[in-house]
C-alpha cells in the first residue's frame, strides 16, 4: 500500500526525523518507545528541533538522549525538574522538558517535582507511570497499586506496611503553578492520538509562559510485571485505570 492513499492522521508508522537509527534498549511492549516518538513528532511539528532541551532521568529512560536528536542534559536521580528550572531560566526561549519515571519523579524526586510545579516554572514534565522501578528489577514504587506484587513486596503492596499509592498527578493539579495537567496512555491508536495532543498542549503552554505542565502516561512494564505485552496492557486497563483515571485534570491554558 503506498503512502499517498493513507490519510495523514492514520499514518502511524512514519518515523519522525528526530528519532535516529539507534536500536532502542527498551523491552518489547514497553511504553517508552511510543512516547519517545510522540515527543519527537511534537517537537518537529512545533519547529523546535534546534530549541528543544530534554532532561533525561535515572531509570529506563536514562538513554533517551541517544534516540531523540535534540539537546539533552542528564540529571541525577529525581533532580530533573530542578535542572530544567535552571536551563529554562537561563534560556527562556528554549522548549525545556523533563522525561521521568515514577520512581524518579514521585519518590526520590518528589521535592523537586512539587516545588518546580508550585513555582510555575515554564517547563513540561513527561511522567511515565509504570507503577514499578523498571530499570533496577521491578521494586515497589510510590505508584505501585495495593495488592500489586513486586520484587520488594512479593506478597503484594500492603498499605499498613508500605503506605498508599501516591497520586502525584492529582497533587500537581492542585498546585497554583500548574496550567495543564493531563493523564493519558499509549496502548491504542486513539489513546496515542490523545497523548500526543496532551504533549503538544503541554509544550505549547510552556513556550507561551503559562506555567508548568505535566503529562502522565499510564504505562506498562511487562518485564517488571512479568506479563506478555498483551497481558500487560490488559492488566493496566483493569488495575491502573481505576486508580489513575485518564483525562485532563487541569487546564487553565485557554488553548
Ligand atoms: C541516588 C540513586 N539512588 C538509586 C539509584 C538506583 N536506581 C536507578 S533507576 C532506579 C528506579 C527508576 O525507576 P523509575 O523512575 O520508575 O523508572 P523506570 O525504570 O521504571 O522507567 C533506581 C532506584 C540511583 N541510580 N541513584
Amino acid at each position: 500500500m503506498s503512502d499517498n492513499i493513507i490519510a495523514p492522521e492514520n499514518l502511524v508508522y512514519k518515523k519522525p526525523k528526530l528519532l535516529n537509527n539507534e536500536t532502542m534498549h527498551y523491552c518489547p511492549g514497553c511504553s517508552h518507545g511510543v512516547v519517545h516518538k510522540l515527543v519527537s513528532e511534537v517537537i518537529e511539528e512545533m519547529g523546535m528541533e534546534d530549541k528543544a532541551i530534554g532532561v533525561s532521568p535515572v531509570g529506563c529512560a536514562v538513554f533517551a538522549y541517544r534516540y531523540i536528536d535534540i539537546d539533552w542534559q542528564e540529571a541525577p536521580h529525581g533532580r530533573a525538574p530542578a535542572l530544567a528550572t535552571g536551563i529554562k531560566r537561563v534560556w527562556p526561549d528554549r522548549l525545556v522538558f523533563t522525561y521521568q519515571g515514577d520512581g524518579d519523579l514521585a519518590c526520590i524526586g518528589t521535592a523537586e517535582t512539587i516545588h518546580a510545579l508550585n513555582r510555575g516554572e515554564n517547563i513540561s514534565i513527561i511522567f511515565i507511570n509504570n507503577a514499578i522501578y523498571g530499570m533496577t528489577g521491578g521494586q515497589m514504587a510510590p505508584t505501585t497499586l495495593i495488592g500489586q506484587k513486586t520484587a520488594t513486596c512479593p506478597y503484594g503492596r500492603d498499605p499498613k506496611i508500605h503506605g498508599y499509592p501516591l497520586n502525584i498527578t492529582q497533587i500537581a493539579s492542585g498546585l497554583e503553578g500548574t496550567c495543564f495537567v493531563s493523564r493519558q496512555s499509549v496502548e491504542t491508536m486513539s489513546a496515542i492520538i490523545k497523548a500526543k495532543k496532551a504533549i503538544r498542549k503541554a509544550f505549547t503552554s510552556s513556550m507561551l509562559g503559562k506555567g508548568s505542565s505535566l503529562v502522565e502516561i499510564v504505562s506498562t512494564c511487562n518485564s517488571g510485571w512479568k506479563l506478555s505485552p498483551i497481558k500487560a496492557n490488559e492488566w493496566m486497563r483493569d488495575n491502573m485505570y481505576p486508580k489513575y483515571v485518564k483525562g485532563d485534570l487541569k487546564d487553565t491554558t485557554g488553548l
